[in-house]
């Protein structure tokens, strides 16, 4: 299992959050998603042998949340 911290600028508001965490739940091996609006910011935990990181941006930017930065939590 692995945890990151995804920076995504775009955060504002509780549809933010709410479309964030449809669409990372949605994903094989996502383990916990947690949307820090003020800190815009997503803490996530996955299975990095189901899911990749690459996979994850590609759904958020899909969602038009973009990934600016991803840090080791
Ligand atoms: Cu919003």
């Amino acid at each position: 299992m692995s945890t990151v911290v995804l920076s995504v600028p775009d955060i504002s508001c509780e549809h933010c959050e709410r479309a964030i965490t449809e669409a990372l739940t949605a994903q094989p091996g996502v383990e916990a998603v947690k949307v820090d609006i003020p800190a815009k910011t997503v803490l996530l935990q996955y299975d990095e042998s189901k899911l990749s990181l690459d996979r994850v941006r590609d759904v958020l930017a899909e969602e038009e949340y973009p990934v600016a930065a991803v840090h080791p939590a």
